[in-house]
């Protein structure tokens, strides 16, 4: 992959007078220039609000925000434009998916699976739902290497559960998981499937159509668009079925005093005025990762991956988390006794810049036994260099803590 940092402006700038290394990319990523250029250029000559107006300017903006929806469905090759919703993100389009879908789907005593890898996002709309509706969470463990557990998985789908979830790469651990098979299984005890690709979609190539999940989600902001806009991916006749999760403008067709119909997919579920500078920043971002090609971005990140693990390994009393095998660029560990928040903190004043927390998995913490963790995570615009500067940065706190060579 040809070296992008010229790209990001913000790669230029520094931190405590040293060279910014953004290792936080799975938190949120930095955006190329290409795409701050595009919002700019938006507000520069397109402004208008969409699908109302009939002047030029407001055709010009409907359009395209419209063209997005379809660059977005030929990048996850979902087969229909109209199964993709805009949405603020993963976490919006999950509720949307957990309200709507649960509301007509799930009854008293049925059964909601999801496994303990899961974002909160991905783990809260689900026992709102279940709370709500009565019916049971079943939570699949996972195996000693960090995969979900398909013994566990099987007798959950024993159940016949109504609705089946799970991310398709873990925010934690980097475990990529099998989701054309998960999902086949899902669909032969007869439950609907949404896969969580917070994760996945910046950083492989993913087709929704091969994989046949019924719902597919992600946000835009990790993958080098602004905040503020994501996509669920539905099959539109699943979609139909389901009733709209907001009321308001734009997505009925005729209003009543007391009753209303609405609009056709993708407007049933986009009510008000849509993120169109999201929506263009996000058809910007897509067209620059299909220039680097999606294949090349997996395996640089997984190239830096495994030499992040290879080096980290080599720091004495270092725990890593995760699978063994093959994984994404996701590096979770702890250094000694020393919290993952002090450790970010030292290492930041070498400029690098490296989450510490639960990463919002507390069920999965709980799981690998510790509180927190520090986690690396790494994108198209991270070289070995960043992963040298992250294990000096570490030497240097190990050494600051005391737990020098033995
Ligand atoms: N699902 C997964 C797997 C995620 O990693 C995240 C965010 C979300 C859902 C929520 O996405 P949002 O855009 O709606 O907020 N993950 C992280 C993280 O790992 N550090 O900060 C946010």
């Amino acid at each position: 992959m040809r070296d992008v940092r010229s790209d990001f402006p913000i790669l230029h700038r520094e931190v405590h007078g040293h060279r910014l290394v953004y290792l936080d990319s799975a938190a949120t990523t930095q955006k190329p220039r290409q795409v701050i250029d595009a919002i700019v250029e938006y507000y520069s000559s397109l402004n208008a609000n969409v699908h109302r107006g009939a002047y030029d300017l407001a055709v010009r903006a409907t359009e395209a925000y419209e063209a997005v929806r379809a660059e977005v469905a030929t990048f996850v090759g979902a087969p229909d434009p109209n199964g993709v919703i805009f949405v603020r993100g993963t976490t919006e389009a999950i509720n949307l998916v957990a309200s709507s879908l649960g509301r007509v789907r799930v009854q008293k005593g049925d059964t909601i699976v999801v496994t303990a890898m899961e974002h909160h996002s991905n783990l809260i709309p689900w026992q709102l739902l279940a709370e709500a509706r009565e019916a049971h969470l079943v939570m699949v463990e996972l195996t000693a290497d960090w995969q979900i557990d398909l013994a566990g998985y099987r007798r959950a789908l024993e159940r016949s559960p109504k609705i089946v979830t799970f991310t398709h790469v873990s925010n934690v651990l980097g475990t990529i998981n099998p989701v054309a098979d998960l999902t086949r299984l899902a669909h032969d005890a007869g439950a609907v499937v949404l896969v969580d690709g917070a994760q996945a979609v910046p950083h492989m190539p993913v087709n929704v159509a091969a994989l046949d999940a019924d719902f597919y989600v992600f946000s835009g902001h990790k993958m080098l668009a602004p905040m503020g806009i994501g996509a669920l991916i539905g099959k539109p006749a699943l979609l139909d079925a389901m009733p709209p999760y907001q009321g308001g403008g734009e997505m009925i067709r005729t209003v009543h005093d007391t009753s209303a119909t609405y609009a056709p997919l993708p407007h049933k579920f986009e009510a008000g005025t849509p993120n169109v500078e999201g929506a263009v920043g996000l058809g910007a971002a897509i067209r620059y990762l299909d220039a680097l090609g999606m294949d090349e971005v997996a395996a640089h990140e997984r190239a830096l991956a495994r030499y992040a693990l290879e080096r980290l390994a080599t720091i004495d009393a270092l725990t890593l988390y995760g699978p063994a095998g093959d994984r994404a660029g996701v590096v979770s560990f702890t250094l000694a006794d020393i919290h993952p928040h002090d450790l970010a903190t030292i290492v930041d004043s070498e400029g690098v810049a490296i989450r510490a927390g639960h990463h919002c998995a507390q069920p999965l913490m709980r799981r690998l036994d510790v509180a927190a963790t520090a986690r690396a995570t790494f994108y198209v615009y991270n070289t070995r260099e960043d992963v040298d500067a992250l294990v000096a940065a570490l030497e240097k706190a190990r050494t600051l803590f005391g737990y020098a060579h033995a």
